[in-house]
Parts: structure tokens; C-alpha cells; sequence
């Protein structure tokens, strides 16, 4: 088993592919055993992220989201990830991991509904084991450490995926997490999307290291960098990660190398600090356009497929959307309901001076 996580050495730069830009196999040895379905499936989470993507811009530019941060580009890094991940395990999230949050079964709209700025969005469905997104950069991996901690301690078969980017690397969150994962050997696969940068801050300001992976070989775990527009490297990599971790193997820290085709979030312009030239290197790169290749030719892609296809999500998008914006009012009483068990009396009297000033 474990034979990628120890066959690429993140001191050297190597990284594991699968496909290379133009959908070609390179390393046939480790093609996933993938179902026909299941390759379909992939693509199709892939897309349906874009076309939701897409509308979330529109939205935000018509002042029907509050902000959005793009998945564009990323695709391949959220959707194989999210994908290996078992339901039980839990996933904890950062502000641009709409695609891996739907793979893992949140509604589409619950997505929506957050970035109108409704915080119900956060409201996993039962089963669905997914912590709210975290706004703030890099504290989540210290909630999947604790949580995968917890869980072996009382003996559960859970193991928790966490996702960040190269700009939380950079937070002491973060080091203690890898420090801890290391030291109590907690099933967690840290994921690390290495997009290149944090807003306008490219990543050779981050670290002076040559990989973000390395970083996991001073925890005293393994590191693994993985070419992130590679969906089906992505998968392999994470599945083995994860199969280590309900094994009693420990952390695993996964770079994924990537690129954010789109601004950091609404509020960013990114043709301030990147040149033109830059993005159109990673543009060839698509994530999709590479799997659409390789779909075609195993004979499971073509143009009515396509459309019928792009058809289907659009509807699904749209439908999101209504259900969104035609979800019931937040009643005031929210803002004061969730953060204890039981509401202190301070609150308590707060919320009724509220109450009487609304009338
Ligand atoms: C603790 C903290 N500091 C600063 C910010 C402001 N901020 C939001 S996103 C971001 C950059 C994050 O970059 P990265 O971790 O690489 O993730 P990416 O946005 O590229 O996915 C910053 C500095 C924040 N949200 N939280």
C-alpha cells in the first residue's frame, strides 16, 4: 500500500501526476481503480463548481452576495479530495471550498445562502460532516487535529480532512496543529491548496522553502506535493492519506499545487499584481479541459454529453439560487441563540432591549 505517499520526495520538488496539462497519462501504475460512474461523477462536480462559480460572480455583481471567493481553477485540487474523503470523516473547510463542500453533500444553496450572508448557510444537513467554513486564515486545522484527537481517543473510526491555503501556512495555528497531529499521531490529512498566492501575496513570500510540503518532514510525518489540476492524482493521493489515517498511520500533509484563475475573492482585482502572461500559463492548465481529454478518450465524453450535461447543472445552479434567495428571514433572535446552550442573562436582556426597540 503507501506507495505514494513515500515515492515523491518534497525536498527534490517531485510531485505526483497522473494526467500531465494535455490529459495524457504519465504514470499509468498509478491510475486509480475508478468506475466509469464514478469518472463522470468527477467531471461533473468539476463543472458543476464552475457554472456555479460563475453565477456566484454574477450574483455578487448584481448585490445579491455579499462577497464570493472563487473556486475557478481549482477544481481538480477540491473535487478528488473531497471525493476519497468517507462520509463519517469530517471535513473542515475554508472560505473557497464550495466544490469540496457539495462532493461532501452540502446543498448547493446552503453555499449560496452563507455568501448572501446568511449564516444559516453554515447549517450542515445531519449526516453531512462538514465544520462551518472558517473565515479566519488558519486556525481550522487546530478543530481537525482536536476533533481526529478526540475521536481516537474514544476509540471512533474517524478521520478529519482540513483545507487551507499557502497564506495559512504562515500562521502559528497552523505549526501548532502539525506539531500536535505529529506528536499524538491524529488521523487528520492536512490539504493544503497552494494556489500561489495569499490576495497579492505570492507564495515565495510565505517560505523561504523550496516546497510547502517539506514542512510536514520537521513534524515527523510525510509530506507529499501533488499536482493539484490533476484530478485523478488528487484522488489517489488523498485516499491513501486517508486509508493511513483510519489505519492508525497518522497525519499526512498533502501540497496541492495549483493556481486561482480568478480574483482572491469579489473585493480583489488580481491584474494588479499578476501579469497576463501568468495567468494564460495556467489557463492552459485547466484542470477540466486536461480531465476532458482523458474522458474522451476512454470514449465517456462528447459534445452532447457536454451540453447535456452543462443543461443540467445550469438548472441545478439556478434552482439553488431561487431556493437561496427565497429562503425565510433570519429572525433577530438568531444572532443571539447560538453560541451558549444556554443563554446567559446578559444576552438574555440584550436581546429583549432588541426585541422592544424593533417594536
Ligand atoms: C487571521 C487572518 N488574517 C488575515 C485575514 C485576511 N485574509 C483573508 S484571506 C487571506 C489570504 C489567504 O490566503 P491563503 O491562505 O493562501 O488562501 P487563499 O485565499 O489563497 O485560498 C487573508 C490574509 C484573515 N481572514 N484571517
Amino acid at each position: 500500500m503507501l506507495s505514494l505517499l513515500g515515492k515523491y520526495d518534497p525536498l527534490k520538488g517531485e510531485m505526483a501526476q497522473i494526467l500531465d496539462k494535455d490529459g495524457r497519462i504519465v504514470n499509468p501504475d498509478l491510475e486509480p481503480k475508478l468506475s466509469n460512474d464514478d469518472l463522470k461523477t468527477l467531471y461533473r462536480f468539476m463543472v458543476l463548481s464552475r457554472v456555479a462559480d460563475d453565477k456566484a460572480l454574477k450574483l455578487q455583481r448584481q448585490g445579491r452576495f455579499g462577497t464570493y471567493a472563487p473556486v475557478r481553477g481549482q477544481e481538480a485540487a477540491e473535487v478528488g479530495s473531497a471525493y476519497a474523503l468517507p462520509r463519517s470523516d469530517w471535513m473542515f473547510p475554508t472560505f473557497r471550498e464550495m466544490a469540496a463542500m457539495v462532493v461532501k453533500g452540502m446543498p448547493l444553496e446552503s453555499v449560496f445562502l452563507y455568501w448572501m450572508g446568511n449564516e444559516l448557510g453554515n447549517a450542515a444537513p445531519e449526516g453531512v460532516n462538514i465544520f462551518p467554513i472558517s473565515i479566519p486564515v488558519g486556525t481550522q486545522p487546530l478543530h481537525a487535529v482536536g476533533a481526529a484527537w478526540a475521536a481516537k481517543i474514544k476509540g471512533d473510526d474517524v478521520a478529519t480532512l482540513v483545507y487551507f491555503g499557502d497564506g495559512g501556512t504562515s500562521e502559528g495555528d497552523f505549526h501548532e496543529a502539525m506539531n500536535f497531529a505529529g506528536v499524538f499521531q491524529a488521523p487528520t490529512v492536512f490539504f493544503c491548496q497552494n494556489n500561489q498566492y495569499a490576495i497579492s501575496i505570492p507564495r515565495a513570500r510565505q517560505t523561504a522553502a523550496k516546497t510547502l510540503a517539506q514542512k510536514a518532514i520537521a513534524y515527523g510525518f510525510a509530506g507529499v506535493q501533488v499536482d493539484g489540476n490533476d484530478v485523478l492524482a488528487v484522488y489517489a493521493i488523498t485516499k491513501e492519506a486517508i486509508a493511513k489515517a483510519h489505519a492508525g498511520g497518522g497525519p499526512t500533509f498533502i501540497e496541492a499545487y495549483t493556481y486561482r484563475l480568478s480574483h482572491h475573492t469579489t473585493s480583489d482585482d488580481a491584474t494588479r499584481y499578476r501579469t497576463k502572461e501568468e495567468v494564460a500559463f495556467w489557463e492552459e492548465r485547466d484542470p477540466i479541459k486536461r480531465f476532458q481529454v482523458y474522458l474522451q478518450g476512454k470514449g465517456l465524453w462528447a459534445d452532447d454529453y457536454e451540453k447535456g450535461l452543462l443543461d443540467e447543472v445550469t438548472q441545478l445552479v439556478d434552482k439553488a439560487t431561487d431556493k437561496a434567495e427565497n429562503w425565510p428571514a433570519p429572525s433577530p433572535e438568531d444572532v443571539f441563540k447560538y453560541t451558549y446552550a444556554e443563554m446567559p442573562w446578559t444576552l438574555k436582556e440584550q436581546l429583549a432591549k432588541l426585541l422592544e426597540t424593533l417594536g
